[in-house]
Formats: structure tokens, sequence, C-alpha cells
């Protein structure tokens, strides 16, 4: 526990927030898909996937792999950056959760990099991945208080009222 991050939810649109940095739920191709991923390229504008292009045209060549975290531009989102990562595709035979956990503290640290005081994170895996919501609020919540970093709020952006319902719970 940092003691300096304050951890709040609210339930919307992850494209909506005012923030310094909204967190994408992106693939290793960075460059698209459906759920938030979609609706940030939508909304955000050509601009995101042109440095996404970027991103695998130099420092990303095979894509980013599963837990990893890097920033772009947020174009015409009203967030100044995009910190775009890759969760892992839930499995019922294999404990994937470190890679979850590793999605949030590698973007806490991009975040850091960014100086971003607010960071707008959606329930990472949790939709076209099918992690269960319970388990995955409970590896969000804790990581985030195990990471020490210089953000001021941490908000989680649930989609809908069962979503945000169970992360109020685990919180
Ligand atoms: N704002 C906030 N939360 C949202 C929004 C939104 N606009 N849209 C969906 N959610 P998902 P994943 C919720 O599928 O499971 C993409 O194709 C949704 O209800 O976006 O990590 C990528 O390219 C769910 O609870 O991400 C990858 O291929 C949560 O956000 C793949 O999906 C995450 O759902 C990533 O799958």
């Amino acid at each position: 526990m940092t003691g300096h991050t304050r951890v709040t939810l609210v339930q919307g649109d992850i494209t909506e927030q005012q923030v310094d940095a909204v967190v994408n739920a992106a693939n290793s191709s960075l460059l698209g898909g459906g759920g938030v991923d979609g609706a940030i390229h939508r909304r955000g504008g050509p601009e995101i996937l042109d440095a996404c292009r970027h991103l695998r045209a130099s420092l990303y060549r095979k894509g980013l792999p599963p837990g990893q975290a890097v920033a772009t531009t947020a174009g015409n989102l009203p967030a100044r950056s995009v910190i775009h990562t890759v969760g892992p595709v839930y499995s019922a035979k294999e404990d994937r959760s470190d890679l979850l956990a590793s999605c949030y503290r590698e973007s806490l640290r991009v975040a850091d990099e960014l100086e971003a005081a607010t960071v707008a994170f959606p329930a990472i895996s949790t939709g076209i991945y099918r992690w269960p919501m319970t388990d995955a609020a409970h590896i969000a919540i804790t990581t985030v208080h195990a990471t020490p970093s210089q953000v001021q709020e941490v908000r989680f952006v649930l989609f809908d009222a069962e979503a945000y319902t169970v992360f109020e719970q685990v919180l």
C-alpha cells in the first residue's frame, strides 16, 4: 500500500473520462479490436492507430506481449495519453493471474513515466478475454494497492451496474 494512490469507482464509458491517462485493454497487435479497444480507437481517432503502427514498426515488431504496457497519444479523447496493455485470455487450466497483475503494475509504471496524476482503468480481461469479474476485481484492486506510484487517483471504470457492484464489494 502506498498511502498515496486513491482508488475510485465509476460506472460508465472509459472514453469519456477526464483523466491524464486511460488504459486500453488491447491485444498484442496494437492495431485495434472490439470492446474497450474498439471504443478508444473510434472515439480517439486515427492519431492513436498511427502511433500504434509506429510502435509496431519500431519497439514491438512482434507485438506487445501480455502483461506489458506502452503509451501513445490519446488523439481526440479528453485524456492526454492512452496506455495500451494486453491482458491474458482467461484459462481455467492455467493460472495466469500474474500476467493480469502485471498489466496493472506496468500500466502504473508507464503512468509514472508520463507523470500522470489520474489514471482510468477498465476491468482488463473481463470481456472478450472472459476473466471472471470477481477474481479480476480482486487482482486489480490488490495490485493497485500494492504498487508504489506517484498516481494520485486510480479510477476503475466499470461498464455496467453488475461489474460496478462487484468492484464495490471487493473494494
Ligand atoms: N468503457 C468501459 N468499459 C468497457 C467499455 C467502455 N467503453 N467497453 C467494454 N467495457 P474488453 P478484454 C468493459 O473485451 O476482455 C479487444 O478486441 C467490458 O464489459 O474490452 O481485455 C482487444 O483488442 C469488460 O468488462 O477487453 C482484445 O483483443 C471490460 O471492459 C480483447 O478485446 C474489458 O472488456 C481484450 O479483451
